[in-house]
């Protein structure tokens, strides 16, 4: 059976090498690459099962819509008709109200350099508005650099060699899986794993020790620890007099924010607290994996930044096996210049914030309105927050909208024009990852199911339409990956289909910042330069999560939403598989809080927000703390008994001083759905 190298292009910080079996022209298997570093032959059970998408509920020609706005009703249609009505849609709103009037939507489908922003070439080069990419990781990328000044760290393989890990709000058995089995084998070697969470996660199961703690707290939890070691003689003092601006003003703050101070504010006992300081203090080789889940917390940069500094004052950044790591982003200096344009035309009419969507669509003030939407690798009438405001704008009449898909989403069925998009199996294309540092070719290991097109020549095809000259339009993909990867210095495309893979992890000394931080001055920032004067100016509780100003009365419990284990973000609901396992969707509660309320696992309830209500499933479970539940996200809405989905009790950032959502920072009231 031919095998042929891949590289899975979903959102996840694996990026996993993979081996491709085909009969037939149809995908037989996918296992993970034996000889990458990374994936090590292991790769995740949902891209196991990647037959079932793939061969599974396609778009596999051009729609057209026949029905109302979101009734998911097309009728089939050729590219070339297709195309026409996108671009004489595309003229009249230029036309009206120009070209900022049209607003690409774009996210992370897929991770591949020329495919994943690809639309953003035509953008520029017509002039359309951009969207300011916060969905994911902006409250993180903020709190990291803050303190170390870019989204770097130690090479993650180092993890095997530590003696402690922190795996600090990050579900890594299910979100990370290559560096949860990593954790393990440190384990092996007779390292302890502590996961710091609120939910009762597989890798908290999984874990020496769970800590859990309330959402929104962890600045708290890490200012304590901060007091504990600095108080018990485990700060390294001669670390932070030469690589940081720690100073003893800090010094007099931190000693107010004893393990006592932290305790109600974190729900975690004092003595708890004390405990993995000296833990933490007395280790070797302490290293800390901070998830992303964590940021998504009205606070949450304030509270990455927190963390980040625990390193500083035990003085473990130097140390190989030790230091902290939140993502590898900073090991990959690409230039993608000639996939986004953004060198030749750096000016854009309008940056519209993504994670506003809703409000971007519906409000007046957002002049000009947005007339067309073009939505590529994303699925925002599922992810966005505030999604009864994303509905209500993708209902507009007035609203063109184009979806680029693989499946028929729940925001394909709102669109005017759905185009079929070929999955990561049958495109080429070049990948960085979030997680390890090796930068990826893969090439096709299938044709085109249907008429799917890729990305690159979708956009191609459309400037093409437009009457658009620039040569960019006229090159395909791999030619341009060849242009990326000389722009970036970087081995030709023709070495790396021979390779598979290049190297890039930094060297020891500059993921341990022996040689300085990547700030300003070299040194780690205990005093971050916030965006805003209302950020703390030191490490500190910043009281400003949903619980803070949502009323008690109303709205008494906290809610998170974290990704489920069997999909990624909203890809593979489609899935029969994922429809069996997670449909109907459970509202996690603790056998306290259901008690209160007369709530028995089964019952329907509906949950409240200031933002929205939802029915779901009730699950009673000692996975969630009381005070807190969770529903496992992003489900399509047609798992919910109203077709709407779990963002709809999620605010937007609009109420955030911070850039990212806070996904995993609302307030709600849970009531049992009972007939009246
Ligand atoms: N199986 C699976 N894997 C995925 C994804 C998926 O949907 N499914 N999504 C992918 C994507 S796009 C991303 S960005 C990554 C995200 O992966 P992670 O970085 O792991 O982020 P989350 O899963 O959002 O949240 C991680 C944990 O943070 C916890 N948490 C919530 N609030 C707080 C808090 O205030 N403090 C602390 N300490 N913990 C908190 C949640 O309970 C959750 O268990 O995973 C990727 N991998
Ligand atoms: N409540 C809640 N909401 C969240 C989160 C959370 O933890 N809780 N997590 C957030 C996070 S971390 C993220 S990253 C966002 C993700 O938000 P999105 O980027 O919207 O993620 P997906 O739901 O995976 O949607 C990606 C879509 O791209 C399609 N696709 C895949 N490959 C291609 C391709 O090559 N071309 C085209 N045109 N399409 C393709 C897939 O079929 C899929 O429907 O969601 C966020 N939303
Ligand atoms: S989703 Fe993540 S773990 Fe699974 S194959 Fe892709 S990169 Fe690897
Ligand atoms: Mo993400």
């Amino acid at each position: 059976m031919p095998v042929s190298y891949s590289t899975c292009a979903l959102d996840c910080p694996g990026a996993c090498a993979l081996e491709v079996s085909v009969a037939n022209g149809r995908l037989e298997g996918i296992r993970g690459w034996p000889d990458h570093p990374f994936t090590r032959g292991i790769i995740c059970s949902k891209v196991a099962r990647f037959d079932e998408l793939q061969n599974g509920p396609r778009v596999l020609e051009p729609l057209v819509r026949t029905g109302a706005k979101g009734d998911g009703r097309f009728r089939p249609a050729c590219w070339d008709e297709a195309l026409s009505v996108t671009t004489d849609a595309l003229r009249l709103a230029i036309e009206r109200y120009g070209p900022a009037s049209v607003l690409p939507f774009y996210y992370g489908g897929t991770q591949g350099l020329v495919q994943s922003r690809a639309i953003e070439r035509l953008a520029r080069v017509m002039g359309f508005s951009l969207p300011r990419r916060t969905l994911c990781f902006a409250n993180a990328k903020l709190g990291w650099t803050a303190g170390v000044g870019a989204m770097a760290g130690p090479d993650p393989l180092e993890v095997l060699e530590s003696d402690l890990i922190l795996l600090w709000g990050i579900n890594a058995a299910s979100t990370h899986l290559h560096f949860w089995d990593l954790s393990k084998g440190a384990r092996k070697n007779g390292a302890r794993i502590i996961a710091i969470d609120p939910y009762g996660t597989r890798t908290a199961k999984g874990a020496d020790q769970h800590i859990a703690l309330r959402p929104g707290t962890d600045g708290a939890l890490a200012c304590a620890m901060m007091q504990v070691l600095l108080a018990d003689g485990l700060a390294d003092r001669d670390y932070l007099a030469a690589h940081s601006d720690f100073d003893s003003d800090l010094e007099g703050h931190l000693a107010t924010r004893t393990p006592e101070w932290a305790a109600p504010i974190c729900a975690i006992a004092a003595g708890t607290i004390r405990e993995l300081a000296h833990a933490y203090g007395r280790a070797q080789r302490p290293f800390i994996r901070v998830g992303i889940g964590m940021t998504r917390q009205r606070n949450g940069p304030v509270n990455a930044h927190a963390v980040s500094c625990l390193p500083a004052v035990v003085g473990a950044w130097p140390t190989r096996g030790a230091g902290a790591l939140m993502g590898t982003d900073g090991a990959f200096d690409i230039d993608d210049s000639a996939v986004r344009l953004h060198d030749d035309y750096p000016d854009c009419p309008r940056i519209l914030d993504m994670a506003q969507l809703g409000h971007c669509l519906t409000h007046q003030e957002v002049e000009p309105m947005v007339a067309a939407l073009l939505v590529f690798n994303a699925n925002p009438a599922v992810t966005c927050p505030d999604l009864e405001r994303v509905r209500k704008g993708l209902l507009r009449d007035d609203l063109f909208t184009l979806v680029h898909e693989i499946v028929l989403t729940d925001t394909a069925r709102f669109a005017d024009v759905v185009l079929p998009a070929t999955t990561f199996l049958e495109h080429p294309d070049l990948y960085r990852s979030y997680g390890q540092c090796t930068l990826q070719w893969a090439e096709p290991a299938l044709p085109a199911a249907g008429q799917a097109r890729c990305n690159h020549d979708t956009v191609n095809a459309l400037a093409s339409r437009l009457g658009v000259a620039h040569e960019a339009f006229t090159i395909d993909s791999v030619e341009m990956a060849e242009r990326v990867l000389e722009a970036s210095g970087l081995p030709g495309r023709a070495e790396l289909a021979e390779r598979h893979w290049v190297d890039l992890t930094p060297s020891e000394d500059s993921g341990h910042f022996r040689d300085g931080f990547p700030t300003t001055d070299g040194l780690f920032h205990f005093y971050p330069s916030w965006p805003h004067a209302e950020m703390p100016a030191r490490p500190d509780h910043w009281p400003v999560n949903a619980r803070d100003d949502a009323p008690a009365d109303r709205f008494p419990l906290d809610f998170i939403t974290p990704p489920a284990h069997d999909v990624l973000n909203s890809t593979f609901t489609q899935t029969a598989y994922a429809g069996a396992r997670h449909e109907p969707p459970k509202l996690l509660l603790n056998p306290t809080d259901a008690a209160a309320r007369g709530i028995v696992s089964g019952d329907r309830v509906h949950v409240t927000s200031p933002s929205g209500r939802l029915t779901l499933e009730a699950e009673i479970t000692d996975a969630v703390q009381p005070g807190v539940c969770a529903c496992e996200s992003n489900h399509r809405g047609r798992a919910f008994p109203a077709g709407r989905s779990l963002n709809v009790l999620v605010a937007d950032t609009r109420e955030t001083i911070v850039p990212g959502p806070a996904y995993h920072d609302t307030r709600v009231e849970v009531t049992a759905a009972r007939p009246a």
